[in-house]
């Protein structure tokens, strides 16, 4: 991936888009497979995990990725913001089902996915917690820059395993009532944003091996700790598996 500065982006016109560098970071991930399904091209912008990125807060306002900065616009960086902008600025092939039940279904699990006190926040409180507690005097500033971006408190992280379960089992159950009404995919009978969104997701907790997903040993090892907690159903990864082989240039790269 060639990416630019935030310094050298700014100024440049159409949609930039601020992305962690170096590994699979999930909503990054997850922003790039909207676009890239939809064969929206982007200038990749440098986001460091982990540090202040000055630059970027003084362009976008915003320390962590991914933000997508189109023209002039204010920046987007919730995950539904970008799922949405990604249907605005093409909108076929479509990821967000025209059903207004399937719509709402959809756009409720992921939320359980990506939102705020669902399965990767949690997860990440739990790395946060290890991290925290690993006495490992180099980790505690991104430690402590994480428990402060993403609201982690002691309570969240002791509650991190049984919400994951929970979270992972409703995501089970859909993709089960799927099959049983012969779709390949979470919801309706086509590929839409939840499937992209366990895609990426799915790799915080069970990486892709490292010949298609070529990560640091260090970060692969951090990834599969925030896994270890939870089983991840069978039907969850071959779910994922069959959107990386159908919709998704592998090896990825970051
Ligand atoms: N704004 C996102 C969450 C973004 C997020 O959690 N980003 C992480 C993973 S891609 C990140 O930037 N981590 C590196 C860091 O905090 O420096 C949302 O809630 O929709």
């Amino acid at each position: 991936m060639d990416y630019k500065t935030p310094n050298e982006a700014k100024d440049l016109p159409g949609l930039r888009l601020a992305l962690t560098t170096g590994l699979p970071a999930p909503w990054s991930m997850a922003a790039r497979f909207m676009f890239d399904v939809k064969k929206i091209s982007y200038i990749p912008v440098e986001q460091l995990g982990g540090q202040p990125n000055e630059d970027l807060i003084a362009w976008t306002g915003h320390r962590n990725a991914p933000v997508a900065m189109l023209d002039d616009e204010p920046g987007r960086t919730n995950w539904a913001d970008i799922i949405n902008l990604a249907e605005r600025l093409a909108p076929e092939p479509r990821l967000v089902p025209e059903d207004t039940e399937d719509r709402i279904r959809m756009f409720g699990l992921a939320n359980e996915i990506a939102g705020a006190g669902g399965l990767t926040y949690s997860a990440r409180h739990s790395m946060t917690a290890n991290m925290l507690n690993s006495g490992v005097e180099a980790l505690q500033p991104i430690a402590e820059r994480f428990a402060k971006s993403y609201g982690y408190t002691e309570e969240a992280a002791a509650n991190a395993r049984s919400r994951m379960t929970r979270i992972l089992t409703a995501l089970a159950d859909q993709l089960e009532a799927q099959k049983a009404k012969g779709s390949r995919y979470f919801i309706g009978t086509n590929l839409t944003a939840l499937d992209l969104l366990w895609a990426s997701f799915s790799n915080t907790l069970r990486p892709l091996p490292d010949d298609v997903n070529p990560m640091p040993a260090h970060m692969r090892a951090m990834y599969e700790g925030m896994g270890d907690s939870v089983s991840v159903p069978e039907i969850l990864l071959k779910q994922r598996d069959y959107i990386y082989d159908k919709y998704i240039d592998l090896p990825l790269d970051f």
